[in-house]
């Protein structure tokens, strides 16, 4: 396994509740690093990025994300595998940018977006102004040039190489958008029916036809909200975690993922913890040297 360096993104400000901006330092406080290292597993935390004060959110994220997207390069042009916590889903844009930009001589990126949401409108489309409505358009190619534009080139995605596990609650405008792009979405109707194993195999397939490597995002409001009330924008009938531990036990080990980003815990919103134990199981199973 390559070595971990976690990159907090301690920010609110795509979100209606910022509350999520406590998210990296209530885990780093958490005892899970240490944990984990115990476990032989190579992980630290490398830092954590603030937002300026005084700026509008879009000012702020386009910010923020070019300072991320330089942290991510620079952590896989170093050999290490990056793993993001979020923050706000808007952090998704900062992580894949950077991401496909140490790609770029190599060959695309491929990514597996895990969420109850399609995070896919643009400007035009969005009903609430909120940019962690957006990452996802904005990464392949959609949205305000601030953030199109970060590391000076778009789309950091091609449709053919992403896809979507988990979705449950989305707007029209955005899923015309992803069915124009031919974008593949696994919603949660499917998932139950197939199973996430199947569903998880097949999305790995897509992510690495065609591309240099790929990268996982998981917003924690994927999960059943019974599991992980720790978010702003719970959605009920999620995904449940353990089955996600199963199907992803170990992929921290896989030789083509170049990085890894859970975004959108909120510990303001969290109950008995429920969410930060939640992200302690799940990074306990990436990191686990054993498939079985
Ligand atoms: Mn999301």
């Amino acid at each position: 396994m390559k070595p971990v360096e976690i990159i907090g993104v301690a920010s609110g400000l795509g979100a209606r509740d910022p509350g999520c901006a406590a998210g990296p330092g209530s885990v780093e406080q958490s005892g899970l690093v240490p944990g984990l290292r115990q476990q032989a597993c190579d992980i630290a935390w490398r830092t954590t990025l603030h937002p300026a004060t005084g700026l509008s959110p879009l000012a702020g994220i386009q910010v923020l994300c070019a300072d991320l997207a330089r942290e991510v390069r620079t952590t896989i042009d170093h050999n290490r595998l990056p793993l993001v916590i979020g923050g706000d889903h808007s952090c998704a844009i900062g992580t894949w940018s950077g991401a496909a930009q140490a790609l770029r001589e190599q060959g695309a990126l491929g990514l597996i977006w895990i969420d109850a949401h399609m995070d896919s409108h643009t400007p035009q489309t969005t009903p609430s102004g909120a940019i962690h409505g957006m990452p996802l358009a904005v990464l392949l190619g959609f949205g305000a040039p601030e953030l199109v534009d970060i590391t000076n080139f778009s789309p950091k995605i091609l449709p053919a190489h992403v896809c979507l596990i988990g979705v449950r609650s989305f707007e029209s405008g955005e899923a015309n958008l992803l069915q124009r792009l031919g974008v593949r979405i696994f919603f949660m109707a499917e998932v139950k029916q197939r199973g996430i194993a199947a569903v998880m195999a097949e999305a790995l397939t897509i992510a690495q036809h065609g591309t240099a490597g790929f990268g996982i995002s998981i917003d924690l409001d994927a999960f059943n909200p019974k599991e992980s009330p720790g978010v702003g924008t719970p959605v009920g009938h999620g995904l449940h975690h353990l089955a996600l531990d199963k199907t992803l036990r170990g992929i921290l080990h896989h030789p083509r993922l170049v990085a890894l980003e859970l975004a959108e815990y909120n510990p303001l919103r969290d109950q008995n913890q429920r969410s930060l134990r939640l992200v302690e199981d799940l990074l306990g199973a990436f990191c686990r040297q054993n498939k079985t």
